[in-house]
Parts: C-alpha cells; structure tokens; sequence
C-alpha cells in the first residue's frame, strides 16, 4: 500500500508533530490510516488519512463535496438539538490551501478527517443490544438527512445499488472469465441466475414511483458504525463516500446483510455462517423505533426482501470480482472474494428460509 510522506502530509492543517503513521486494513476500498501527531504542549491528536481509491470513485472532487455537504449539514444539526458535533459526524480536515483534499504527483488523491477518539468500529456484532443501537443510528441518519435537498448531491457512482444492472455486470463477469475461474464456481453462479426475476423488486419500485429516493449512506455495514468504547452508545456513522439518493431500503438491507451474520464476512468454514434472526429483530426494532412513520407502507413491507437483495447483490459483487481477477476488492489471500461470495450465498439461502419469520419482526416493529 502506497504511503503517504511527510511532504503530502505537510499540506495539511494538522495539529503539532507527527509521531506515528499506522495502516488501517479494515475497508475493501480507501487506503487508510491512521496519523498519530504531538504538538508543543504534549498533546496527543489522531487523524484518519486516506488515498481514495479513484478507480472505484472516479469522480473523487464531487465526492468530497458531498460528503463536504452532508457532514456540515448533519453537524449543524447536531449543535442545534446540543449534541456534540465533533462526534456527530465526520470532520474533515481541509489543506492548508483550504481544498477538501489535495492530489499528490502520482494523481493519487488524499483526504483527512479528524479522528473520532474512543469508539470501535466492530466487525461483527458482540452484545445483540449493540445491534439494535445501530438500527437506531441508521433511522436518525436518514430522519436527519430527509429535509436535505438531494439534487445538491452528485450521484458518484452511477446505478451503485441497481441490483438488475448488478446482475448484468455479475453475466458479464461470467462470460468474459478473465480469471479463467469459471468452472470451479458453476454452483455459485447458478445461485444467482435462479434469483434473476427478484433483482428488479426495489428499482422497478423506484421508477414507479412506490419507492421514493432519499439520501442515503448505502454502505451500512456494521464496521462503518462508529460505537463509544466505554459505553457501547452509537456515536456516528463514517465512510461516507457513497451518500447519495438511494433507497433506505439498501442501507437498511446491507446493514443485515453483514451484522447478522454469525461469523466473518470472508469466512471459509462455512458451518459457521448463519443467518443471525434475534438480530434482525434486534435492528429492525431499532431502526423502526425511529423511522416507522417516515416510511411508507411499501418501504415497510419490502425491508425483510431488502435484506435478501442486498446481501445477493453484494454476493454476486464479490463473486463477480473472483471471476474478474480480483481487481475491486482489496484481497488479503487467494481466494477470499470467493470465501466472501459463499458466505453471501450461504446468508441469503438461510433468510429465504426465515422470510416468514422476518415479515412477522417486521409487521411486529411498525405497529
Ligand atoms: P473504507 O472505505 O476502506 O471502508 P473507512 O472510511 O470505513 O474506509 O475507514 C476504515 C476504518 O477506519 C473504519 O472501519 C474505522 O475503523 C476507521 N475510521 C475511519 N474514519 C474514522 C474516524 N474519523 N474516526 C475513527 N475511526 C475511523
Ligand atoms: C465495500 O469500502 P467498504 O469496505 O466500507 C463496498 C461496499 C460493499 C462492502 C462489502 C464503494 O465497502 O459496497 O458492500 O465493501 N464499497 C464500495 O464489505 O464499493
Ligand atoms: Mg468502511
């Protein structure tokens, strides 16, 4: 991973002298890491540096901008209802030139953001209740965001949550094989053209006008939560970069695509993957407590599918990019873009099984 040097790091308004540059390996996309400064009292103060990946945002200058927007505006908000707005959102730290970002002779551009101090952002669920907390955190952010005008926000990557046209990248995936991988997944690949007529069922939505378009994060997942350390109380969400008009139905399903799952996103034993129903119940009620009369009535009814959608979208994302060479996700070991379509595959086999149950929490949640 390409590191950042102190002249790059010099262009920015960091507080003091820095000591530490650490990598942060968590996310599949940025290169992060986190920057450890002193200043001359003996003060200690952390920043979060990040390279965007600009092959997966190309439009890195309108995505600075709407995260510029929407933190502002969600921070403004926060000091009017007396919350603390330096942890109400994500704070970034402008150049000394007062850019959002600044972009190095390689093309590379960087970012930074103040480091919200005291908070794990945890990769699976540990206390259920902890759960329910997120699904709390998720309802106020999109409650937050619903008075902001959408159109000032540029939509970055085109069709992000567009699950048919997910679909039709995942078909082109398997034709073209560029990895030569095919054969060894034909089981896999089966998995999801058998699904292919359900793919449309948040889109055709959209365009008929059922499901209205918010501002939405629609990258929920649990290690995108930032949670306080002592007291397990839902500070924000980060990772911003994809807020965009979108569905609350792709946050909502993406964020139980990834929290009830009982083991690790890229687990390769897959005895231990199962689809976590308590804790559906656990975010469905907290997400609910805030957003049940903000939704309509088809919004409503459709978050046990959104669950399926999303976590069979980003299965075939990850199976796609196995077939592809792994040129998206940030792999750590051969084959773990596969490990991590398996689990997919193996989570949304166990929610078709539990649909039922889910209709019954969800109906349950809204009254
Ligand atoms: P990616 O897009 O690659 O997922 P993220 O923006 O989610 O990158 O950052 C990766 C990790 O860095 C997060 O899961 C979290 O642990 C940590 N992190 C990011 N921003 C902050 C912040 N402002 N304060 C504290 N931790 C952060
Ligand atoms: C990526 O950036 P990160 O790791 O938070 C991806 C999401 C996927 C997720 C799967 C911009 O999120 O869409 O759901 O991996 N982000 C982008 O873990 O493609
Ligand atoms: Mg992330």
């Amino acid at each position: 991973m390409l590191r950042p040097d102190g002249e790059l790091l010099g262009r920015f308004n960091f507080e003091g002298k820095i000591k530490s540059i650490e990598v942060n390996n968590s996310g599949h996309i940025n290169g992060t890491y986190l920057l450890t400064y002193e200043t001359d009292g003996g003060r200690t103060v952390k920043y979060i540096f990040q390279r965007i990946n600009t092959t997966v945002f190309t439009r890195p200058v309108e995505l600075m901008e709407n995260i510029n927007k929407v933190t502002e505006y969600i921070r403004r908000r926060a000091e009017e209802e007396g919350k603390d707005p330096a942890r109400s959102t994500l704070s970034i730290v402008r150049t000394k030139d007062g850019m959002l970002y600044t972009v190095d002779a390689d093309g590379e551009y960087w970012r930074a953001y103040d480091f919200i101090d005291g908070c794990t952002a945890y990769q699976m669920v540990e206390k259920p209740h902890d759960f329910y907390n997120a699904g709390v955190a998720l309802g106020i952010f999109q409650k937050t965001l619903a008075d902001y005008p959408s159109d000032q926000l540029t939509e970055t990557i085109k069709n992000f949550h567009n699950t048919p046209v997910r679909y039709d990248d995942f078909r082109r995936a398997v034709r073209e094989d560029l990895s030569g991988r095919r054969g060894s997944v034909q089981e896999e690949i089966a998995f999801f053209d058998a699904r292919k007529d359900f793919y449309g069922i948040v889109t055709d939505g959209i365009a008929d006008g059922r499901i209205p378009l918010r501002v939405t994060h629609n990258d929920t997942k649990l290690n995108n939560v930032l949670m306080d350390s002592q007291t397990d109380e839902v500070v924000c969400l980060i990772d911003m970069d994809t807020v965009m008009p979108g569905s609350a139905l792709y946050d909502f399903g993406d964020s139980i695509r990834f929290g009830t799952n009982t083991a690790a996103e890229d687990e390769p034993d897959l005895d231990k993957v199962h689809f976590n129903i308590d804790l559906y119940r656990e975010y469905t009620n907290g997400y609910l407590s805030e957003m049940k009369d903000k939704l309509t009535p088809d919004e409503i009814r459709l978050l046990p599918e959104s669950a399926i959608l999303m976590t069979l979208e980003c299965g075939m994302r990850f199976l796609g990019d196995h077939l592809n060479g792994d040129v998206y996700f940030s792999i750590h070991r051969p084959g773990q873009n596969l490990d991590r379509a398996r689990t997919q595959i193996k989570l949304a086999y166990e929610m078709e099984r539990d649909i039922d149950k889910m209709r019954s929490i969800t109906k349950a949640a809204s009254e």
